[in-house]
């Protein structure tokens, strides 16, 4: 069994993407299972096999620990860790080949508290990888993508499992994606633009953060994906059929 967790900026596409492999895995004859850990999502692009929601009520938690929505949203990622037991063996019923786990909307609430690094630690699997997923209408100038550089690079830090870089909404976002594809290949490039923004004042710090970034392996593979046309799923889907056979060669 090969766990894909799939970690992201709110709106980032984490959920649709979810829901894209999934339907990728099933529609190849594979037993693929999507489960969603976010116990604040309303509405979902797809039909969760395993959902915290059942476990995890939202407003059950505001009602009993006397919280708001913010608060109650923290205890309730929180929470989640508590019942991975239970969640594990409720994937594991289904015997599934392939797990893609949609996190929380918010990224801190998974990748920047215990109970995230924790759920990806505890995990029972064959292998786990984890995404994350760059939307390129955020990452549109040097410096937002710089930003959101150092955001996938602390939490491929913390969370000690490979790591893919996905840039999503590939096709509305045609242009934006393939410069933010020629700045990740290719430091001068990043250089350049970067010395032409309104923050090039701070241009050398802004570079040898960049370079630093690079240096932690992010940006020399970053998967260009569309969730609505599945355009660049055949790459991202091959890299994680590597990563589940332990880095080997894999041949389709
Ligand atoms: N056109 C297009 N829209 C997308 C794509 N991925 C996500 N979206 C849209 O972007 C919004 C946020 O996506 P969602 O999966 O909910 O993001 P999440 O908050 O990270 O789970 C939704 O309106 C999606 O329909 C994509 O590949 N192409
Ligand atoms: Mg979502």
């Amino acid at each position: 069994m090969d766990v894909v967790f799939v970690t992201g900026t709110a709106g980032s596409g984490k959920s649709l993407l979810t829901s894209a492999l999934k339907t990728w895995y099933v529609n190849r004859g594979e037993d693929a299972i999507a489960v969603n850990l976010d116990p604040g999502v309303l509405a979902l692009p797809y039909e969760p096999d395993v959902d915290v929601r059942l476990t995890i009520e939202l407003r059950q938690v505001m009602e009993d620990y006397g919280l708001g929505p913010n608060g109650a949203l923290i205890l309730a990622a929180d929470l989640v860790a508590t019942k991975l037991e239970e969640i594990q063996e409720e994937i594991e019923s289904y015997r599934p080949e392939y797990v893609i786990v949609d996190t929380p909307g918010q990224i801190e609430l998974f990748a920047f508290r215990e109970s995230g690094e924790f759920i990806v630690k505890q995990t029972r699997a064959d292998s786990k990888a984890l995404l994350f997923l760059l939307d390129p209408l955020l990452a549109n100038t040097p410096t937002n993508f710089l930003s959101l550089a150092l955001l996938s690079a602390s939490v491929g830090l913390r969370m000690k499992v490979p790591m893919l870089s996905v840039l999503t909404k590939t096709d509305i976002a045609k242009e934006g994606v393939k410069r933010i594809s020629l700045w990740s290949k290719d430091t001068r490039t990043f250089e350049d633009a970067l010395a032409e923004t309104k923050d090039s004042d701070q241009y050398s710090l802004y570079s040898e953060l960049f370079r630093s970034v690079r240096r932690l392996s992010f940006g020399a593979d970053l998967y260009p994906v569309s969730s609505a046309t599945l355009d660049g799923m055949i790459a991202l889907v091959g890299e994680l059929a590597r990563i589940g056979k332990g880095g080997e060669e894999f041949t389709d």
